[in-house]
């Protein structure tokens, strides 16, 4: 037998060698590929964490609007100072019209007359600019961004009232035992216990947009913050980094249950447009600077635009993001994620 040794003659190597480069293009095109559905899986999964964890925050806080103990009814409530019941001052006298009231610690003041203590006004916000008296930190507030108040009392009653805190004196059994107070001096009447008379702290919250975030290399990237009322006054700070626009629209009560565009027949014996036995359905929805006078807030829908940290290369985000009445196209690098809510407030108030 003549057994011949053959080598690998040139065209095979070279059949070979094609057959190999293509199968690396390939598993390289692939890995790339892969590598940035990843990054981009990995960046909107991020946004969608960071807007979860904002709305976590924002929700509660709406959904207790307007709960103060035991009414949800603020016209109940009167300023009280050193314990007296005698000369108080209605809450529909606290309001941002009204004269400045007395005796309050001027840090109080600080976001606009009679910011911190309208209880009245459960939830109120400005349309496309900040309009809070008190400065908006990290850069100023973001250009064409809402802000959004909430005042409410705390969830937890407290064991005594505090001087420089504006608290609420909670009673379960008289609507006329409400009061609030900020120096701590309670009323010799009604006494404290612990089902029916609790001292509550008044909690006041502004969320808005700056235009930077905190931190290192941050500047340009705006953020999610709140205003929280403190003893003394307002505190200041980030909630989420790399929030870009907050908008916020209220749903009021209007009556109009069959959507015709006017308040249904035997709904408004006064005649004053206002259903005078609103159902807390939200049957319109408006900016929170077209807020009318006497109507019933149910809800608060908000939109929160989330926007990456870095620019992208390669990516434009071309999209139109159509909301709130705004419509927006970014045309850069950055990812964006729109978000949003649509939040029941619990203790609507009935009027
Ligand atoms: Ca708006
Ligand atoms: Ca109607
Ligand atoms: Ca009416």
């Amino acid at each position: 037998m003549n057994l011949r040794q053959r080598g690998i003659g040139l065209i095979e190597l070279l059949v070979a060698l094609a057959i190999g480069s293509v199968l690396i293009v390939g598993a390289v095109y692939v890995y790339s590929q892969s590598r940035s559905s990843y990054r981009v899986s990995d960046a909107t999964s991020r946004l969608q964490e960071d807007a979860r964890y904002a709305l976590s925050i924002i929700e509660p806080d709406v959904q207790l609007a307007g709960y103060y103990g035991f009414s949800n009814s603020p016209d109940d409530f009167k300023y009280i100072t050193g314990g007296s019941t005698a000369g108080v001052v209605p809450a529909s006298r606290m309001q941002a019209a009204s004269a400045a009231l007395a005796g309050l610690a001027s840090g109080f003041q600080d976001c606009g007359n009679n910011f911190a203590v309208n209880l009245v006004a459960t939830v109120e916000g400005s349309n496309d600019t900040y309009a809070l008296g008190c400065g908006a930190q990290a850069g100023g507030a973001e250009a064409n961004t809402d802000t959004l108040t909430i005042r409410r009392a705390s969830r937890v009653a407290q064991a005594a009232a505090t001087a420089n805190r504006l608290q609420l004196l909670v009673s379960r059994l008289s609507p006329t035992n409400q009061y609030m107070l900020s120096d701590g001096s309670l009323p010799a009447s009604p006494a404290l216990a612990a089902d029916t008379v609790q001292v509550r702290d008044l909690v006041v919250r502004s969320y808005y947009i700056s235009a930077d975030s905190e931190g290192p290399a941050r500047a340009g990237l705006p953020a999610l913050r709140v205003k929280t009322l403190l003893d003394d006054g307002f505190d200041d700070e980030q909630v989420m980094p790399g929030v870009e626009d907050l908008q916020v629209q209220f749903g009021i009560d209007t009556g109009d249950y069959d959507n015709d565009g006017v308040i249904d027949p035997g709904l408004d014996a006064d005649s004053n447009g206002i259903p005078d036995a609103p159902r807390g359905i939200a049957t319109r929805y408006v900016d929170p600077d077209a807020l009318p006078v006497g109507f019933q807030v149910v809800s608060v829908r908000i939109w929160l635009m989330m926007r990456s940290a870095q620019f992208e290369a390669g990516f434009v985000d071309g999209r139109t993001y159509d909301y709130a009445g705004k419509s927006v196209t970014p045309n850069d690098g950055n990812r964006r994620m729109l978000v949003s809510r649509t939040i029941q407030l619990r203790n609507a108030r009935q009027l």
